[in-house]
């Protein structure tokens, strides 16, 4: 079974109900079609009453409406239908097949997703390979009055944090009760800072509406904008400095590891700047007068590459420029931590972005990072949270600690980002880039430097994500290439005012 090379997208979920309460005396295929054109991004074909032979008979006209809409059909519980129809997967409930059987009977490439209630429900699905869990029941619902428990929105969050370092990308719905009026919050109330729900599930509210075209259009612009009780006023002012930089192409000056070099530039170039990669002190007062940024990025330091960050950052101080500072592998070594000391010690850095192990040196911890991967975190949120605050308070500056999600902080406001994609931890030099993304945003956002790096890592990590789902897009060499279209495919987009910026956050 193959899922048709769909991207799936979870935001509206659509699962069918024939009952005669909820379909009334329409026809479900005219329901789904009409929910089709609304918007719904995946259909589960739902009926536990009907013949086999109906069921094969309605999912095939189903699953020859959606193909046109390139969007999957699963099948709740009946695999032989799924498997008779050649649909894109299935939906299974704690009481149907076994999670393993139905991946070896349907194959790697099928749609398996689970309902899940509890914590150990879910960890264990993640753990057998569900692609997607369906978790709820949210709120009781005339629509499924056998259920087991209702959790509302805490007790979902409870489950997206415990399945958020799985390590797996399993994506999450969550149903049960949820309308026009409540979706909105329901996703506000229940996302983690670690994990956020990737879309709601809904029966009711639109197989029983009026019109179910214009029920699914309106939840899906619910879905797609965060509520105005969400919206901060800095995450409104993103798209402005993506365009700024757009339009005044500032110098992005990289002093810069032998590794990123090449890399660093097309990235500059992509996200709107105008690069230029020299490591020699000597040439940076001129430049630092050009009215661009600096990068100062430790990865390959040097005693002579020492003296020459001094002289940059010096002249970038007085000019006014800002500076980013990259420590790479600012734990690993002695000669690496004693270097972090003397910079800061000479001038003053505006942002200061790292990983854990990197920041942690800043910090002036003396524990060992293993080369310049971060290693395995020892530290909760709210440790990490209070860290880049600390750092930040200490410099009077932004700092920024990066991971599977990012915590920044200006010593007042802190912040968590839970963007990006995986595949940037296995290509070399993600984390350089950024660096050279958040330094151009600070060209155009001089009087907040955390707006900078909010938009800084917010501009890259969605167009990692846009690259990582792309269909050309096969593992960490075809990844770079679209990373790079995708940064400048964003700067473009958002300078056009083509891209849904409030939906993309997280
Ligand atoms: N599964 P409505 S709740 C099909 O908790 C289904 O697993 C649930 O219907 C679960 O959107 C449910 O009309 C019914 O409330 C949801």
């Amino acid at each position: 079974m193959s899922r048709g090379g769909y991207n799936v997208d979870y935001s509206l979920y659509l699962v069918t109900d024939s009952t005669p309460a909820i379909l009334g005396d329409r026809d479900l295929v005219n329901v789904v079609e009409a929910s089709l054109r609304g918007g719904v991004t995946v259909v589960q074909y739902r009926d536990k009453t009907s013949s086999t032979e109906h069921l094969i008979s309605t999912a095939r006209q189903i699953h020859q409406v959606i193909q046109q809409y390139r969007i999957p059909l699963l099948i709740n519980d009946r695999l032989d239908v799924a498997l008779a129809v050649g649909c894109e997967g299935v939906h299974i409930g704690q009481d149907d097949l076994d999670l393993l059987t139905a991946r070896r009977l349907l194959g790697d490439d099928a749609i398996i997703g689970m309902t899940v209630s509890t914590i150990d429900e879910a960890q264990k699905a993640c753990a057998e390979g569900a692609n997607y869990l369906g978790i709820g029941t949210m709120f009781s619902t005339p629509t499924k009055v056998d259920t087991k428990t209702t959790i509302g929105t805490a007790g979902t969050r409870k489950v997206l944090e415990a399945i958020s370092d799985s390590g797996k990308d399993v994506r999450t719905v969550c149903i049960g009760g949820i309308n026009a009026t409540n979706i909105q919050r329901v996703l506000f109330q229940s996302s983690a800072p670690s994990k956020s729900l990737d879309g709601v599930a809904v029966v009711s509210a639109i197989v029983a509406a009026k019109d179910p075209e214009k029920a699914a259009g309106d939840l899906l612009k619910l879905v797609k904008n965060p509520p105005c009780f969400a919206t901060t006023q800095l995450l409104q002012s993103v798209p402005a400095i993506i365009k700024k930089v757009g339009a005044t192409v500032p110098l992005s000056h990289n002093m810069t590891n032998l590794v990123v070099q090449n890399f660093a530039a097309s990235v500059a170039l992509a996200v709107g700047g105008s690069p230029i990669m020299t490591n020699y002190g000597e040439e940076a007062q001129d430049i630092s007068e050009l009215g661009g940024s600096l990068v100062i990025n430790m990865g390959t330091v040097t005693p002579d590459g020492l003296q020459n960050y001094a002289q940059a950052l010096q002249a970038y101080n007085l000019a006014g420029g800002p500076v980013l500072l990259d420590p790479v592998g600012g734990g690993a070594t002695i000669v690496r931590r004693s270097a972090i000391k003397t910079l800061l010690s000479m001038g003053y850095f505006d942002v200061i972005k790292g990983n854990e192990g990197e920041i942690k040196a800043v910090f002036g911890s003396m524990e060992q990072q293993k080369g310049v991967d971060s290693g395995p975190s020892t530290l909760s949120d709210i440790e990490k949270a209070t860290l880049v605050r600390d750092v930040a308070a200490r410099e009077r500056n932004v700092v920024v600690m990066t991971g599977a999600r990012d915590f920044l902080s200006d010593g007042t406001r802190t912040f968590v980002i839970s963007n990006g994609h995986g595949l940037l931890g296995k290509i070399t030099g993600s984390g350089c880039v950024l660096g050279t993304t958040i330094s151009l945003m600070l060209t155009a956002s001089r009087d907040d430097k955390l707006l900078a790096a909010i938009a800084g890592l917010l501009h890259y990590e969605i167009a990692a994500e846009i690259a990582a789902t792309r269909k050309d897009v096969q593992g960490p060499g075809t990844f770079v290439a679209a990373l790079i279209d995708e940064l400048y495919n964003v700067q473009k987009a958002t300078t056009q005012g083509n891209l849904q910026w409030m939906s993309g956050a997280k």
